[in-house]
């Protein structure tokens, strides 16, 4: 898709199940669209259940049970799209690198890449290690007739900050130092990591994913000029290498308030906000012609219904400043939040008046 542009040639599809897609070209429908970001897993018992006695890479890499780890919040809470089963750090993984997915701790890579030694012994990511991903994407798309699937990637800077911090970290204080210090090596990773995001993400668009999004989890960390020089090229690159196909695409980050103008320009036509900015200043952050996916705030999800409700409402009020507006949280699902609050705000944004 290459321009996010009203028009008014193309009739406007009310259906329900068109309707995060009409949102993600830029347009309204009597319908406001709504997932959650990690919608699976965490907070669901019937996702606790079918993991047990299976490690989190062995289940991403498993056809059948990412079909069933997709499928499920979208049978119970009736979202308008599904998010592919699968984890930011699998592409590195199938390149053969030594990460382990830690419960409680999240990605821990063996060997953190630091050197330009590491840098250079970095593998390609061959396509053709990715046929368990095709599998499970085509199986999913039959399965969800109607209702689209998303299909993402870690981008450049946020799978970096993984590979040289060797986890989770809370300053990214190495990631900056390789940064700032070390900018042709950076250009190199970053280079190779683009790739690795280019070609996971062509091989979930080509077996029928309908949307893609770019998780840049961790580019909040930066201030605006650093992220314009070290992040943006790499991220342009890895949209720039899907504009042939016609599949929207989502861009999201944390913390990303200052960024959001920079991050509007990186090639995807819907830009993600995070719970920190109102939503109609983000809108005018982002500039025209973008719509716009968020941003409650996840632990709003924790108060009382009616705290709930007001805020639901307030997001919804506040994103009809944008030309399409997909509603979802600022962040992903809290672990301990009750599922049941879920459905019901899927049936609260449904019964909102979306123009
Ligand atoms: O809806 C879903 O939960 C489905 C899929 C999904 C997605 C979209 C998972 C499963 N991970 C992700 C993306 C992901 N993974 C991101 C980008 C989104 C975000 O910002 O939250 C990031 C940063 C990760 C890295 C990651 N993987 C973490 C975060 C650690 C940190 O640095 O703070 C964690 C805890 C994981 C493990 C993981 N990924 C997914 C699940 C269900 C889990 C928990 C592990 C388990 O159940 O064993």
């Amino acid at each position: 898709m290459s321009t996010t542009e009203p028009t008014t040639t193309e009739p406007i599809n009310d259906s329900l199940d068109g309707a995060l897609l009409t949102a993600a070209r830029g347009r309204r429908s009597d319908h406001l669209p709504v997932w959650f970001m990690r919608q699976a897993g965490r907070s669901l018992p019937e996702y606790r259940a079918r993991r047990q006695g299976t490690v989190m890479l062995q289940a991403c890499q498993d056809p059948d049970l990412v079909t069933e780890l997709t499928m499920q919040p979208v049978s119970r809470h009736g979202v308008d799209a599904a998010i592919l089963f699968s984890d930011i750090v699998v592409p590195l993984v199938v390149a053969g690198i030594d990460v382990d997915i830690v419960p409680g701790v999240g990605p821990v890579i063996e060997a953190p890449v630091r050197s330009l030694e590491d840098v250079r012994a970095l593998p390609q990511l061959d396509p053709a290690g990715l046929d368990f991903l095709g599998t499970a994407v085509r199986r999913l798309v039959a399965e969800l007739d109607s209702t689209p699937l998303i299909g993402f990637s870690g981008a450049p800077f946020t799978l970096a900050a993984y590979l040289i911090e060797g986890g989770p970290s809370k300053d990214h204080a190495l990631t900056k130092a390789f940064m700032y210090g070390r900018p042709e090596l950076w250009d190199e990773l970053l280079s190779a990591l683009a790739e690795y995001a280019s070609v996971f993400l062509r091989v979930q668009a080509a077996a029928g994913a309908s949307v893609l999004q770019l998780f840049d989890s961790w580019a909040g960390a930066l201030p605006a000029a650093a992220y314009e020089r070290y992040v943006l090229p790499y991220s342009r690159r890895v949209f720039a290498s899907l504009d042939d196909l016609d599949v929207p695409r989502i861009h999201f980050g944390v913390g990303t308030g200052e960024l959001l103008g920079l991050m509007a320009q990186a090639g995807a036509e819907i830009v993600g906000v995070d719970w920190r900015v109102p939503l109609a200043q983000a809108v005018s952050r982002i500039g025209p012609g973008h719509p716009v996916q968020g941003n409650l705030d996840p632990a709003i999800l924790l108060a009382d219904w009616d705290v709930i409700e007001a805020a639901v409402r307030e997001v919804v009020g506040q994103g009809r400043d944008a030309p399409g507006h997909i509603f979802n949280l600022g962040h992903g699902v809290l672990p301990q939040t009750d599922p049941e609050v879920l459905t019901r705000v899927v049936d609260l944004v449904h019964s909102l008046p979306a123009r």
